[in-house]
């Protein structure tokens, strides 16, 4: 992973935040009146929309748009301001469409994120292949504003919709062997063209892991969507985990198998620079990349004028996760 500069974006083409950070109070209101579906419709028309934006919606089923319209809105209010929607689909890691950051935006066209099936499998009483239709069926969406770190010392900050990891977990009944839990992206050269490719980092599909009660977390996510909408493929569509207090890799992108497992699983990162990117990944200000310091981060939006540097916090500011690794030498589990 090599740090680059972000693309030039053209102010005028930024969705000016106060129209959704005003769109998400009204539609916080609305939940509680039961009108969030004609809410977000009325008022969403407001927006200023890019083209892909446009794409993105079109391309998702009625029943995601409606239930994603549903979402039950952040509770947990971050005094961080929002990375603008541009930034956050246009400034992307997604190796499977290529190695800058700009590829994955303009080339995940070929990405068909519906029909979709993720297979559950593993230490569980219950194991399946289920339609994303399905397993959206019984989880609650809400709406999560996180902060994401990349080990790259970038960071964003992105209101999500999705649902609890965990409230997913528990319909499998997962054996007292399951420790942990195992995810593995799409493997397929038509759809994800940059596998074809014989420069290669990683060995696909990528792969990422979490411990059991990591993935039981309630700060764990699964996400469908991002500012109101449907993920856009270059983010990871139609599912993918979001971990806030990990660095960026660990959220791995376009779920297509879940496996509960009683050894550690093996993670791509991990995998193909063993000494630089570790299986925990905990943000950490104090354990640096043996190539850079992690004590700082460039919250976007930042540019050579107005880097925005800012410093990183010890689980990139999620405290209440501390507690999952207390004993652990955290400079040997990386
Ligand atoms: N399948 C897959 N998942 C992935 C990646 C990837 O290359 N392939 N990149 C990871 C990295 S390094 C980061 S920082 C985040 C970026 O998520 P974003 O593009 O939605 O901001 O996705 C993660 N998930
Ligand atoms: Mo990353």
């Amino acid at each position: 992973m090599l740090i680059k500069r972000p693309p030039r974006i053209a102010s005028s083409e930024i969705t000016p935040e106060p129209i959704y950070r005003a769109r998400r109070q009204f539609m916080r209101q609305s939940v509680a009146l039961g009108t969030a579906a004609i809410a977000a419709g009325a008022v969403g028309g407001a927006q200023a929309k890019p083209s892909f934006v446009a794409k993105a919606d079109v391309a998702s089923p009625p029943w995601l748009r409606d239930k994603i319209a549903g979402a039950a809105a952040d509770t947990s209010e971050i005094n961080d301001t929002l990375t603008p929607y541009e930034h956050v689909t246009s400034y992307n890691n997604f190796y499977e469409f290529g190695y800058n950051k700009d590829d994955p935006a303009k080339h995940s066209g070929s990405l068909k994120p519906h029909p979709w099936q993720v297979e559950i499998s593993g230490e569980a009483e219950k194991t399946g292949t289920f339609d994303l239709e399905d397993i959206l069926s019984k989880v609650e969406l809400q709406e999560r504003v996180y902060r994401l770190r990349c080990v790259e010392a970038w960071s964003m900050v992105i209101p999500w919709i999705g649902f609890e990891l965990g409230s997913l977990l528990k319909q499998f009944n997962p054996t007292s062997r399951a420790k942990y839990v195992a995810f593995t992206t799409l493997k397929d050269t038509k759809q994800m063209p940059a596998q074809g490719s014989a420069f290669g980092t990683i060995d696909w599909p990528y792969v990422e892991g979490l411990r059991m009660d990591e993935a039981m977390h309630p700060l764990t996510l699964l996400a469908v969507g991002l500012y109101g909408k449907a993920l856009p493929n270059q983010n990871g569509a139609p599912l993918r985990l979001v971990v806030p207090w990990k660095y960026g890799f660990k959220s791995i992108k376009s779920i297509v198998k879940i496996e509960f497992t009683e050894e550690q699983p093996p993670t791509s990162w991990n995998i193909s620079a063993p000494n630089e990117y570790g299986f925990y990944a905990n943000v950490n200000p104090k354990v640096d990349h043996p190539r850079w310091s992690q004590a700082t981060e460039r919250r976007l939006p930042s540019g050579l004028f107005s880097p925005n540097i800012i410093d990183t916090q010890m689980f990139n500011g999620y405290d209440e996760v501390a507690s999952l690794y207390r004993g652990m030498d955290l400079k040997k589990y990386f």
